[in-house]
């Protein structure tokens, strides 16, 4: 890792290279300079990427865009080049490989603290597509193709039904059943968005609370990060995943269920949040986001036992089972979504939506 740290512009020597952060897909390091300097530095998932490139070609665009459209240094991602000014580095086993500064002085959650970090979080997200909305999504590469097409998510998921790679089927019949029964209502966003009834933007698509960071001191949101799956896409996806992470009543992997569920109290903080940020969205496309919250759900909940079923080569895992925890917590996530379904649209409506 040395050698690749070597080829980077930095400002002073690294004195230490440590593992950090909780994401599920590259791999990350903070790496510390002699002149007090820290960056992040990150390996590519390859499984996932298939075309690092375009990953690369992307998220340096979008930074490009941010960085001409934000006042302060902390406002958006800032890649390192490398030495020889490219972006990023490949290495001699073909991987790749990118810097950014680190964001000093912010915190990045696991768990929301307070009800201002809800509305702090989803605004940063909602204030993200706002930034981004004259960036023509024509010119984005599409990194991964179909990232949130919920059909082709199910059609993946009988796929690994029928292949059962990893002999897990069997051992995994109620979670399947429960998607299976949804698989049409399932699908009801993406027909929305194949019959051209909802403006398609740049979105996030992985607006996860630990993908934005809050000012350490007044808890106010700073920065988005994670740009890899920035692509043309709806508001309510980045809604949706914003309020299946962070408005859910226990982790995305909790194994006692009873602890699982929706709290429309961070649904309500949430909404405001992200509205509020943007607030351009047509009447239809607030009326989706409800739709978005339990679509993303639902569908995170099927990559996550389809991952589990294929034998956990996508996510990374912690323990055995993980993905079949993280697919039943959402399952039930998404269930209590459906019993609080009039509640959620009230929100939405006491919302102007
Ligand atoms: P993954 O795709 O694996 O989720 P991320 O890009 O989200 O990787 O990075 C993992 C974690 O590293 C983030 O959740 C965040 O805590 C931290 N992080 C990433 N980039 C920065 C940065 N520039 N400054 C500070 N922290 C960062
Ligand atoms: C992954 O990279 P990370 O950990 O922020 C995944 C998201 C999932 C999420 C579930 C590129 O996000 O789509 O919703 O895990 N990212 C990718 O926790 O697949
Ligand atoms: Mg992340």
């Amino acid at each position: 890792m040395e050698n690749v740290i070597r080829r980077f512009r930095l400002e002073g020597t690294p004195v230490s290279v440590e593992r950090y952060g909780s994401g599920h897909i590259n791999r990350t390091w903070l790496v510390r300079t002699d002149a007090g300097r820290r960056y992040i530095l990150q390996r590519l998932n390859r499984t996932v990427f298939a075309d690092p490139a375009a990953v690369m070609e992307n998220v340096a665009a979008v930074c490009a865009f941010l960085a001409g459209r934000t006042g302060g240094e902390r406002r958006c991602l800032r890649l390192a080049p490398a030495l020889d000014g490219t972006l990023y580095v490949r290495d001699e086993d073909g991987e790749f490989w990118r810097v950014y500064g680190f964001v000093e002085g912010c915190v990045c959650l696991e768990v929301p603290e307070t009800p201002e970090d809800l509305y702090q979080s989803a605004a940063a997200f909602g204030t993200f597509q706002s930034r981004l909305a004259d960036l023509p999504a024509g010119t984005l590469r599409e990194t991964i193709p179909r990232f949130h097409d919920t059909p082709d998510r199910y059609r993946q998921l009988r796929a690994a039904v029928g292949a059962d790679a990893a002999g897990r089927a069997a051992g995994a019949g109620p979670e399947i059943a429960f998607a299976l029964a949804r698989e049409e209502a399932a699908g009801a966003l993406q027909r929305m968005r194949q019959a051209g009834a909802l403006p398609v933007r740049v979105t996030h698509n992985d607006t996860k609370l630990n993908n934005v960071l809050l000012d350490a001191a007044t808890r106010r949101a700073v920065c988005v990060v994670d740009l890899d799956t920035v692509m043309p896409g709806l508001a309510a996806y980045d809604f949706g995943d914003a309020v299946r992470f962070a408005g859910a009543t226990a982790a995305e992997d909790e194994r006692d269920l009873e602890k699982m569920g929706l709290s429309l109290e961070a649904f309500d903080l949430i909404a405001r949040g992200y509205l509020d940020a943007c607030p351009g969205l047509t009447d239809r496309e607030r009326e989706t986001l409800p739709l978005g919250a339990w679509t993303m759900t639902l569908e995170c909940g099927v990559r996550f036992l389809t991952d589990y079923l294929q034998g956990d080569t996508y996510f990374a895992v912690h323990r055995p089972g993980h993905n079949l925890d993280r697919a039943r917590a959402q399952f039930r996530l998404a269930e209590d979504m459906e019993r609080k379904w009039d509640a959620m649209t009230a929100v939405m409506a006491r919302l102007g939506g």
